[in-house]
């Protein structure tokens, strides 16, 4: 059993601005310093590989409010770990209290519908759904909203036991405007998302995980490390096949079921044009360990 130490040295790590940084007893990222790019959020590589890409939403006193700063240095963020190639996985977290309360109210109380239309208001949330490589939700706490909607814009998402989901919007005369009324159903059927967006009541993680919202579900100190483990076992994989993988799944989400069958097809027999599909075969009919190049 890993010590609180033996992690520590374990994820003792330099974000990408060459600082040190390691996680907390707590489970949780403690930062030396800021990397002096980002104000709304904190990256580093961690992981015993140094190849995982960690972003921790950072406006604490707003519960991460998701402004629009805030989803500028995200959106680069997670670009810059995309094209990183030493990056296998990414994981975007928060803090105990609240992954992220949603976009953020006082930043729109005052827009119109036109100003909306003319600057595109919130179009840079797109970018996080345009990343080839995967993305973990780490979630502990408050996850509504918009919050919600970025948990679901990932991948996976893995829960600590005290983490709330809800799309809470129509508390607040407004609609999720980010997914909440279109993934949500496809996450866990149309009753349960019509309840929770006409309710704007909160789920708890346990719920969340029995409705298939949630992968799993972790005590709260426990939850980074195995988001951890979970982006390092990814990360033994080919990349490039680990890439086609996460395309064909989103498929399912984005197309008939004849249609996503065709398209696995081809990615599946795309892989047979790769030098890592003919390196996984060969190891394992030579009962050895596979040593992928990415090519
Ligand atoms: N925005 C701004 N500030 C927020 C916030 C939010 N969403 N949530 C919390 N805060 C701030 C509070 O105002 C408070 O600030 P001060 O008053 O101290 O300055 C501080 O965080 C602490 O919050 P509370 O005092 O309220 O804390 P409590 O523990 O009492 O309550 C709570 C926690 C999470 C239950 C409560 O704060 C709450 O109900 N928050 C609002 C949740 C919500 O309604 N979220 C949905 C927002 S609408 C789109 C993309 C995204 C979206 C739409 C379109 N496109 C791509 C087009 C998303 C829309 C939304 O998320």
């Amino acid at each position: 059993m890993a010590t609180a130490s033996s992690l520590s040295r374990l994820f003792l790590g330099k974000n990408l601005c060459g600082r040190a940084a390691t996680i907390s007893n707590t489970g949780f990222v403690k930062f030396y310093s800021v990397a002096p790019s980002y104000e709304n959020i904190k990256i580093d590589v961690v992981g015993a590989k140094k190849n995982v890409g960690l972003i921790q939403l950072y406006r604490p006193k707003a519960l991460n409010a998701l402004c629009k700063p805030l989803f500028q240095e995200l959106g680069k963020a997670v670009k810059d770990f995309d094209s990183d190639s030493t990056i296998a996985a990414i994981i975007i977290t928060g803090n105990e209290k609240a992954f992220a309360a949603g976009a953020d109210i006082k930043e729109m109380q005052n827009n119109t519908y036109s100003s909306n239309q003319r600057q595109h208001f919130l179009q840079e949330w797109e970018d996080i759904s345009n990343c080839g490589k995967p993305i973990i939700a780490a979630v502990n706490g408050f996850a509504l909203g918009g919050g919600c909607e970025l948990a679901m814009l990932c991948d996976i998402i893995y829960a600590g036991e005290k983490a709330k989901f809800g799309q809470p919007e129509i508390n607040i005369g407004t609609i999720p405007g980010a997914g909440g009324t279109q993934r949500l159903p496809r996450y866990v059927g149309k009753s349960k998302a019509m309840e929770i967006v006409l309710t704007g009541n909160f789920i708890d993680a346990q719920e969340a995980e029995k409705m298939g919202l949630v992968s799993r579900v972790f005590p709260v100190e426990k939850l980074l490390e195995e988001t951890i483990k979970l982006a390092e076992r990814i990360g033994t994989h080919s990349p490039l096949i680990v890439k086609m993988a996460k395309q064909s799944v989103n498929q399912a989400y984005e197309t008939t079921l004849r249609a996503g069958l065709q398209y696995e097809k081809s990615m599946f027999y795309g892989t047979f044009a790769t030098e890592d599909r003919k390196e996984g075969m060969t190891a394992f009919i030579e009962k050895r360990p596979p040593n992928f190049k990415n090519e």
